[in-house]
């Protein structure tokens, strides 16, 4: 039996899409946290093999000093192979960290656009892959091969669009996995894994990034971690599970807030709903508020991601629509009733961004006629 993680996508040196950038610097330290994490993981258990599928930098240009704490990373076990398979962010090129750092011997790195592998005796296993020379990628180099000694444990490490037959990313289609003939092949480029699959005889799936960098990339992240046998009758037997390795995690929520009457009462309602799902100080969360509130509610996003306790960060959105109590301003007679009137139309049947115009023009109507001051969401 051989045991071996899978992993993708770290972005190494990558901005982080934050409004705060004390945050921001934060979770990169986090990211690279992270990674200790998993390499500290697989020290521990004894891994085999680190499958690494590309992305590892966030670009060509990642800095030396990143370079250097992977290298350490790697140095500190030397009893696990790593194979790295570049990707399109950080493809392997004569300037790249690939070709000019000096990596630990126990590091294994594909260098060109053709399928090729290692192989490790020791394991009885081969592991194929191929590298990103450039930032992008027509073929690709798997199609219709097939490894050369089915005997063997037959690895992929390979960066690449499952599905996608136009991605200018490598595309991979379903039926060149099926027909691979590869034990398992371990997918990088998608940050939002989908799990492990079976096709044929293949395991194949993405193992996802290992910390969200924004919310496109909602959810805790990891890698894979594969403990796999081969009989001599080629039968595979693989016990897979997905482990989590992120701090924080990325959250979006639609939250309908009608029948909230002042600012605190959405408060409270945001955080019951925190703590329904369980999110805290690990959790970056966008809050679409949605439903009806009287035009007369007063709020402002910005306070009111101020009043919420407890979570690493807040983004309030309000899509919300100043319509409750609409019978009784439909009926008044004042300029209150006839501005409500006026704007109806837009609010109930426009485009998004109709609606989303006549609700916040009833607010501010409704504020200048209160003698409030506008709202610092105005413009
Ligand atoms: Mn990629």
């Amino acid at each position: 039996m051989i045991k071996f993680m899978h992993c993708a996508d770290l972005h190494l040196d990558s901005p982080f899409s934050l409004d705060d950038p004390h945050k921001a610097e934060q979770r990169r330290a986090e990211l690279r946290g992270a990674f200790a994490s998993m390499m500290l993981f697989a020290k521990t258990e004894g891994v085999d093999l680190m499958l690494m599928a590309g992305d590892l930098f966030d670009s060509d240009y990642a800095g030396r000093d990143t370079a250097a704490l992977m290298a350490r990373e790697f140095a500190s076990n030397p009893k696990c192979k790593f194979i790295i398979a570049p990707g399109n962010h950080d493809p392997y090129t004569p300037d790249s960290i690939w070709a000019r750092y000096q990596f630990p011997e126990h590091v294994y790195i594909f260098d060109t656009d053709k399928l090729s592998y290692f192989s490790f005796d020791d394991i009885g296993v081969d592991v194929y892959g191929y590298a990103f020379t450039g930032p992008s990628m027509q073929h690709n180099p798997f199609a219709g091969k097939r490894p050369r000694n089915p005997q063997r444990i037959n690895l992929l490490c390979a960066h690449g669009d499952l599905g996608e037959p136009t991605s200018p990313y490598c595309p991979i289609a379903l039926d060149d996995v099926q027909k691979s003939g590869f034990d398992y092949i371990a997918l990088g480029h998608i940050h939002n894994t989908t799990g492990i699959e079976r096709a044929g005889n293949t395991y194949y799936g993405y193992s996802g990034c290992l910390e969200g960098r924004d919310f496109g990339e909602t959810g805790h992240k990891g890698a894979v971690y594969v403990k796999l046998d081969k009989t001599e009758s080629g039968e595979v037997h693989a016990e897979i599970r997905g482990l989590r390795f992120s701090k924080r995690r990325y959250e979006i929520i639609r939250l309908n807030v009608t029948g909230c009457t002042s600012e605190s009462e959405i408060v409270s309602r945001i955080q019951k709903t925190m703590v329904e799902k369980g999110y805290g100080a690990d959790t970056a969360l966008r809050c679409i508020l949605e439903g009806e509130l009287p035009p007369s509610l007063d709020f402002s996003e910005r306070r009111l991601a101020n009043s919420v306790q407890g979570l690493f960060s807040l983004e309030i959105i309000d899509n919300t629509m100043p319509m409750a109590n609409a019978e009784m301003l439909a009926q008044d007679p004042t300029i209150r009733g006839a501005v409500y009137n006026a704007l109806l139309p837009q609010m109930q049947g426009g485009t998004p961004e109709e609606r989303e115009t006549a609700a916040r023009a009833l607010r501010l109507i409704f504020d200048a006629l209160a003698g409030r001051p506008f709202g610092d969401d105005a413009q």
